[in-house]
């Protein structure tokens, strides 16, 4: 029997804490109605936030230096979702794990399901890699893959695609995500035109494949692997692809794959407004494309993003808005679950602020050109501290008043450490 961090730990845990949250709501209640918005509403409006985590964030991820693997993390995609069942059990806010195809072999898809349903847990949108060669695969992708010059690579790749959705049928995913690596380092090596041509033309043959109810989701990044020029670059480039290749293609925003300076914010409302936003991966980044925890350098950056979200969900006009959310973050020096636990903490948080954000204020002070008392709405929701907030929703949905501190006091790693090794 292996160590699990229990209803009845949790139980307790809560009620040792239960009288200062009570305290604290009573308070953030009391300001909440001198402001003029009704508290309980506001809980309703936070208490179904929900945000999927990758199977690639449960154990240490590394750099392009190396990697420096974590004592007791999971051996295999089985102890994966064990650990994601363990997170999710503290913040009722990470229900359903993100797969990455081959990274995550997931060998009898039927029995993992039934493991990951047993859990609790379910599977959130599939990740295919032709960025990189597998051990025994026929051709190489070092000059690219949907948009190869050779339709031979570019086939394996579609072929491989394809295979992930079959697998993510099985798995109850509704959703492929595709990032490709392909462009080129040197001027003169890639015809940017007809690459673009043939990277669409490998997304229609995916996109021919997709089940009903699937959405694409492809994730534009500025660099990285190639330095002089990548095909799907940035949201432009997204958006042509997704626009060309039809409804159920989506553009999905990296936080971290734009250029220094970029608003990422007016990004998200463009592709809002041109209902091509497909969802988010979150992290946070000092310089590029650092996948550091979510909000941890610029939480500010983060509530900007959760705002225009907020303002087009509460926007009449703007209909069937569903953007996914998933973290994408490499954990090397923390404690994966420690790590989801205060991401998922930080985007709760800057989504709580932003249904703090006084719309029609906020909307006459820019019809009227005031960007003083503009700036100060914004400023006035994201300097409110939401933590009753944010533990009121966690302690009713059935999880942890303070997370990081129970996992803490669990024991759940030095377990785990014991267990795997
Ligand atoms: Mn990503």
């Amino acid at each position: 029997m292996s160590f699990e961090i229990s209803e009845e730990l949790i139980e307790r845990h809560n009620r040792r804490l239960k009288p200062a949250l009570d305290r604290g709501w009573a308070g953030f209640e009391r300001e909440l109605k001198r402001r003029g918005t009704n508290p309980q509403r506001l809980f309703l409006a936070a208490r179904p936030f929900v945000v999927a985590v990758p199977s690639w964030g449960l154990a240490a991820g590394g750099t392009r230096f190396g990697r420096f693997p974590f004592p007791g993390e999971p051996r295999h995609l089985y102890e994966k979702l064990d650990d994601a069942a363990t997170l999710h059990r503290l913040t009722r806010q990470n229900p359903t794990v993100s797969l990455h195809i081959p990274w995550d072999q997931t060998g009898n898809p039927a029995a993992l399901r039934a493991y990951a349903r047993q859990l609790g847990l379910s599977f959130d949108a599939m990740n295919s890699n032709t960025f990189q060669d597998q051990p025994g695969q026929k051709l190489s992708y070092k000059f690219g893959s949907l948009c190869h010059t050779d339709p031979a690579v570019r086939g394996q790749a579609v072929a491989h695609n394809l295979e992930v959705i079959e697998i993510g049928k099985k798995l109850g995913s509704r959703a492929l995500s595709i990032w490709i690596g392909d462009g080129g380092n040197y001027p003169g090596q890639v015809h940017f035109r007809r690459a673009f041509d043939r990277y669409l033309e490998s997304l229609e043959q995916i996109y021919a494949g997709l089940p009903r109810g699937w959405r694409l989701y492809l994730e534009h990044k500025p660099y990285e692997p190639a330095f002089y020029f990548t095909v799907n670059a940035d949201w432009g480039a997204s958006y042509l692809a997704a626009s060309a290749l039809g409804p159920k293609a989506l553009c999905l925003v990296d936080l971290g794959h734009h250029l220094p300076g970029t608003n990422v914010e007016a990004v998200v409302a463009r592709l809002i407004r041109q209902k091509k936003l497909g969802g988010f991966h979150f992290n946070d980044a000092q310089y590029g494309d650092d996948d550091l925890s979510a909000g941890s350098i610029n939480p500010y950056r983060l509530f900007l993003v959760m705002n225009e979200l907020q303002d087009a969900a509460q926007d009449p006009a703007v209909k069937n808005f569903h953007p996914a959310f998933l973290l994408d973050q490499s954990m090397n020096l923390k404690d994966p679950i420690e790590d989801l636990i205060q991401s998922t903490e930080a985007l709760f948080r800057a989504f709580s602020k932003a249904l703090l954000v006084n719309r029609p204020a906020l909307h006459r002070c820019q019809e009227k050109n005031d960007p003083v008392m503009a700036e100060q709405i914004l400023k006035q929701a994201f300097e409110t501290d939401v933590t009753p907030l944010v533990q009121r929703v966690r302690f009713s949905n059935g999880g942890a008043i303070d997370p990081l501190a129970l996992f803490r006091q669990s024991g759940y790693r030095p377990a785990k450490i014991k267990e795997r090794g």
